[in-house]
């Protein structure tokens, strides 16, 4: 690539020429021009101007082995040498995606041992609400389709994603959602219990919004329950632990198929391959993208519960679904080789036993007492900050987000790339962070609370 021909303003006037970004304020963009990163290493990235960034946020919640690693180029490589492409369609199939199957199915809970592919966590999640609404058909009960969310979730930005998903934003854009879809309450303890409910007791009530919702519509009507098991895009928010054995209790009453979208938590983020398995939760379906292949590569993989699969191979008939890419080989080359890494190193035992639980201390000895700060919460290497005004009352900055967006800007500008979502800033690193670089990261979050309360205090 010749792109070290151009300079920065060559490439930031081509890119506000031709290029439309995902979810950006073009108009924005073009005045403000984009921040162009050429490489990574580590658990670093590099922009065109020379800047060593520590990347807090895995790229975008996906590059979980960090940046650089040449085994997953040489996987690509060969590959590509051997086969770049040949399709899963039609009883064809290709050596990697049935390898990765196989390894698929060994790491999941027990009872997942199928799995469906596509490019993207969208695809993955348009495949599991059309398998489930699918299934109940071929169950004898097609009327038994609608699908309960929750608030704030995110579930991806195709339509089937936008219409699961529960950013009001993106419905309002979307002119007509995919039909029988509702969405319930999140378990956003900090917000949303009441003065003196225990965080105990409002999981609980949480997850009977979604009992209420059977029952509102009546039991046979209702396919599925999709959650994240923490809602990453929405602000990381981790629900309190009496609210997904509760969810399952509820599901399996009412003969409700549990989809978990572990987009996010799932790959090792938790301390354990899937959150299902931290958490004790027995989805019918996972859905799974991003650190699949550590973002090396797109790709997804929807894990599909022995109930799901035996009714569809058992009964029979074309399931009329699928994508060009479902099985791709390059990509499940890649991802093969990103399970191997992940298991050699041992980076799931470390985010189980050491990283996460020092993240967690750091977090709460070093953040949670800053003046801006409402409340920190982590769960393996997810982390949140609260931004507030004041923390008895958890008032916020005005306008929202403004605030948020502060600390983000002055974390860049000090070496460090945090996400800002509403007045909440989220971190999801690459699971190669050592306590050496959560000590990093905790002091430019320091100095970028501090900077922010000045910004904030002028006004
Ligand atoms: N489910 C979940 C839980 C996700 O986080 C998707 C599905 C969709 O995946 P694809 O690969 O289609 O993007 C996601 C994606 C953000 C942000 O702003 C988060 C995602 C994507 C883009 C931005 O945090 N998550």
């Amino acid at each position: 690539m010749t792109y070290q021909n151009f300079s920065l303003k060559q490439l930031q006037e081509i890119d506000a020429a031709h290029h439309l970004h995902p979810f950006t304020d073009h108009k924005d963009l073009r005045s403000a021009g984009s921040r162009i990163v050429t490489g990574a290493k580590g658990p670093y990235i590099h922009d065109s101007e020379g800047n060593e960034i520590l990347d807090a946020m895995a790229g975008l919640w996906c590059v979980n082995v960090g940046y650089g690693r040449d085994e997953l180029a040489e996987a690509a490589y060969q590959q590509m040498k051997e086969l770049p492409y040949y399709n899963s369609f039609f009883r064809c199939s290709t050596p990697t995606p049935v390898l990765l199957s196989k390894r698929l199915a060994e790491i999941a809970p027990a009872h997942i041992n199928q799995v469906f592919y596509g490019s993207s966590g969208s695809e993955a999640n348009d495949t599991a609400l059309r398998l489930v609404r699918h299934y109940w058909a071929l169950e004898g009960k097609p009327e038994k389709n609608r699908i309960i969310s929750r608030n704030m979730a995110y579930h991806g930005s195709t339509v089937a994603g936008t219409s699961l998903g529960g950013m009001a934003d993106m419905h309002a854009q979307l002119g007509g959602e995919v039909p029988n879809i509702a969405h319930v309450t999140m378990p956003y303890a900090y917000e949303l219990a009441e003065p003196g409910e225990s965080e105990h007791d409002f999981g609980l009530r949480a997850a009977r919004a979604v009992e209420e919702e059977i029952l509102r519509v009546g039991a046979d009507k209702v396919a599925a329950f999709i959650g994240e098991p923490i809602q990453g895009a929405g602000g990381v928010k981790i629900p309190p632990a009496s609210y997904w054995p509760e969810i399952q209790r509820i599901c399996r009453k009412y003969d409700v198929l549990l989809m978990l979208d572990e987009v996010i938590t799932g790959y090792g983020r938790t301390g354990e391959w899937f959150a299902a398995q931290s958490m004790g939760i027995e989805p019918d379906t996972i859905t799974t993208a991003k650190a699949l292949t550590s973002g090396y590569q797109p790709l997804s993989a929807l894990l599909v519960g022995d109930r799901i699969a035996s009714t569809l191979v058992e009964k029979g008939g074309e399931f009329f679904h699928g994508y060009t890419y479902s099985g791709h080989p390059v990509a499940c080359a890649v991802a093969l080789k990103n399970l191997e890494i992940i298991e050699r190193e041992g980076l799931i035992e470390r985010v189980r036993e050491e990283t996460g639980p020092y993240f967690e201390t750091a977090l709460k000895e070093r953040i949670a007492g800053h003046d801006l700060v409402g409340e920190v919460r982590t769960f393996g290497l997810l982390g949140a900050i609260e931004i507030v005004r004041d923390k008895p009352t958890k008032q916020r900055f005005e306008p929202e987000g403004s605030a948020a967006v502060s600390v983000r800007d002055h974390a860049i500008d000090k070496g460090l790339m945090l996400r800002a979502t509403g007045d909440t800033m989220i971190m999801s690193p690459p699971l190669i962070w050592t306590r050496e670089t959560i000590d990093m990261a905790c002091e430019r979050i320091v100095k970028a609370l501090d900077l922010a309360k000045e910004d904030l205090a002028k006004g």
